[in-house]
């Protein structure tokens, strides 16, 4: 594949955090470094693995295929493959995928001198994930507390977890969660509306700079959080969503067994009331 002539000045050496020079190439567009061997080695042995649950399984319907975690008798050890183990190991596989592309996105970053942000974004998507399957399971004392494998299964699961909290609305953790997932799309549509209104003012018009695009917000609501401050906050939003949303999960369960809508009896209580 022939180089672009910017790709001589940024595709440089070192910067690796394992294997040195050894597998410090590019294939293609595509840098390799040792966590692209092991995201690949790790994707496709976990993919062959659900390929495998779903042929021992009953369907071959994409939307009913599922690869069910341990029955819970078999608490925090090994299961039988056929009988959860299949989860199990495809769960190691996923967080190790997942584990070697955030390293590969940190060596990348590294090799250009760039800050470790994008790496750091999706550590909060992986803790998420984490939570889910590890953290909560081992507080709860069994791996069959993870959501299985499936895309109608895994939607059941949550539906039924969250049932079993009476009415997952009332939790505060996840009413958290909700408010900062909806604020992260207002403050992306306000980011993106705006510099697309700047960058597109219509047939014939100059197009207009930053300087616009603060007075905009300073003329609506007198106050502009600036070029650098919006990606800041958007970021602080989406990644307050993540942790949010992990929090509210791993609270429901080892922290609190009983109805969500009872947990806000503090407020009722309070002796302001009485
Ligand atoms: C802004 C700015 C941008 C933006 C946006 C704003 C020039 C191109 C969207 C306006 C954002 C504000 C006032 C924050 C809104 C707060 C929440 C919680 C949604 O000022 O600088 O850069 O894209």
């Amino acid at each position: 594949m022939a180089m672009l002539s910017f790709e001589r000045k940024y595709r440089v050496r070192g910067g690796t955090l394992l294997g040195g020079d050894l597998f410090d190439f590019w294939v293609g567009p595509f840098y390799c470094g040792i966590f692209g061997v092991s995201t690949i080695f790790f994707s496709v042995l976990g993919t062959l693995l659900i390929i495998y649950g779903a042929a021992l399984g009953p369907t071959w319907n994409l939307w009913q295929i599922s690869i069910a975690p341990p029955d819970l008798q078999y608490g925090l050890g090994l299961a039988p493959l056929k009988e959860g183990g299949l989860w199990q190991v495809i769960t190691v596989c996923a967080l190790g995928a997942f584990g070697s592309w955030a390293l590969r996105e940190v060596e990348i970053s590294r090799k250009l001198g760039i800050g470790l942000h994008v790496p750091f974004a999706f550590s909060v998507a992986i803790l998420a994930y984490f939570t889910l399957v590890v953290v909560r399971p081992v507080l709860l004392g069994a791996w069959g507390h993870g959501f299985p494998y499936g895309i109608i299964s895994h939607l059941d699961w949550v539906s039924n977890v969250g049932y079993q909290f009476l009415h997952f609305h009332y939790n505060p953790a996840h009413m958290i969660a909700v408010t900062l997932f909806f604020t992260t799309t207002l403050a992306l549509s306000l980011h993106g509306g705006l510099v697309l209104s700047a960058l597109n003012p219509g047939p014939g018009e100059r197009v207009k700079t930053v300087e616009h695009e603060n007075t905009y917000f300073r003329d609506l609501i007198g106050y502009s959080v600036g070029t650098l401050g919006i990606h800041r906050l958007g970021l602080f939003l989406a990644l307050s969503a993540g942790i949010w949303s992990a929090i509210c999960i791993v609270i429901s369960g080892p922290f609190w067994t009983r109805g969500w809508p009872e947990w806000w009896t503090w407020w009722l209580n309070l002796p302001f009331w009485s």
